[in-house]
């Protein structure tokens, strides 16, 4: 094999080694509820070169890349027998996204690419383009995976080679390299999106956070967070669905909503984290907020924080969709540390590491929206009033 061909390679795989051994730090400008990472934890260029490259000189000769990556994002997430585990959305150039598991030492820095992404059944309708893996440990022993399986809408007319239609696609596993694919979630509503299953049992059934709509990007009439029950997982049926939490007006989630990892049970109830969405002359702003649910009905909203949680900011506001944070994944370690796991403007993912009680206390104290300018004025001032009072103690 000629030396520079070989010494190409080489340089190829040292460098890609120095992003991959990156040490990642903790942003010091926090807001006291969350810590951001300085580095993305994930990006295009941490996709293994064997998938982008053929190393033969005898087929590539000049070392070009075969087959590039776009973009890695919207992960799944799970801590499993003591393993930071993350299921990518990983985007080809061909716009195909495929899944990918990644693994880390600490959850924070680190993360490499398994050998092969992972190999998905397809049903007997094929997806045309799978994506937003949520990685759900239910208490019947499977691990179970939530994406989205887009097709083209069979509908739509000859002609048109936009028209797409969602549904929530299934698979189980036990060790994330054998997928067992079960049949697409059925639901009243024609298309879903964001479909997550609740992690316990409900009444002796499987439950599910849906996100019923209308129409491919545009929800139509419905849209909001649903819940509903399925007796079984094969085939997972949802009869009726009831929304649990609605879109508003001049809220983060006005044009639409969406669960994002499965609910993390706390002793004062469900802490769920959420992607909103509104719109803007700049096009639509993706945000993540939270809200918790009672511990003994997972669909009764107890507490609704106003506004967002985290949005974009610095680089993470530019990518292939700016302005855009949207998460599938969080995982708690065995030292209660909580790693949540965020896309930015659909091209890269982040950390921002946390506590399950800063997280509850950020539910429980934050004001509800008050849904009026007003009503947050008087918000504000009664903060304002309580700490000028505080202040004089201290003099
Ligand atoms: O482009 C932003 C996000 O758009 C969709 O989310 P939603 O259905 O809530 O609008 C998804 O395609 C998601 O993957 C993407 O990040």
């Amino acid at each position: 094999m000629p030396t520079i061909h070989v010494e190409k390679i080489r340089k190829l795989l040292a460098e890609q080694e120095t992003l991959l051994s990156q040490p990642n730090q903790p942003c010091t400008n926090g807001n006291g509820i969350y810590t951001r990472w300085e580095n993305p934890v994930l990006t295009a260029a941490h996709a293994p070169i064997i998938w982008r490259y053929d190393l033969n000189p005898a087929t590539n000769p000049l070392l070009l890349e075969r087959q590039g990556i776009n973009a890695a994002f919207n992960s799944g997430a799970i801590y499993h027998e003591g393993r930071y585990l993350l299921c990518v959305r990983v985007e080809g150039v061909d716009r195909k996204s495929f899944f990918a598991m990644a693994e880390s030492p600490n959850g924070v820095d680190n993360f490499r690419f398994w050998n092969y992404p992972v190999v998905l059944p397809e049903t007997e309708d094929p997806d045309i383009n799978v994506y937003d893996m949520r990685l759900v440990q239910h208490e019947d022993g499977w691990i179970y995976g939530q994406f989205c399986t887009e097709r083209r809408d069979h509908a739509a007319p000859p002609g048109d080679t936009s028209q797409a239609a969602a549904q929530g696609g299934l698979v189980r596993t036990r060790d994330f390299k054998t997928w067992e694919r079960l049949p697409d979630l059925k639901t009243p509503a024609s298309q879903q999106r964001n479909v997550v299953l609740h992690p316990e049992f409900v009444d002796g059934q499987y439950a599910f956070y849906t996100r019923p709509q209308d129409g491919f990007i545009d929800v139509g009439g419905g849209g909001g967070i649903g819940w509903g029950l399925s007796k079984k997982m094969e085939p997972a049926v949802v009869k009726s669905e009831k929304i649990i939490d609605q879109r508003v007006y001049h809220t983060v989630k006005e044009v639409k909503n969406g669960q994002g990892p499965a609910p993390l049970r706390t002793p004062e109830g469900w802490l769920h984290l959420a992607h909103g969405v509104r719109n803007t002359a700049a096009g639509l702003r993706y945000v993540l907020y939270m809200f918790m649910t009672a511990l003994d009905e997972p669909w009764r909203i107890t507490h609704a924080p106003a506004g967002h949680f985290l949005a974009p900011q610095g680089k993470e506001r530019v990518g292939d969709v700016s302005n855009v944070v949207f998460s599938c994944g969080w995982l708690l370690n065995e030292k209660k540390q909580l790693f949540i796991y965020y896309a930015s403007s659909d091209t890269r993912m982040h950390v921002a590491t946390t506590s399950l009680e800063k997280l509850v206390d950020y539910c429980c104290n934050t004001p509800e929206d008050g849904l009026r300018s007003a009503a947050s004025v008087q918000a504000r001032v009664a903060l304002i009033e309580q700490n000028l009072a505080f202040l004089k103690t201290m003099q």
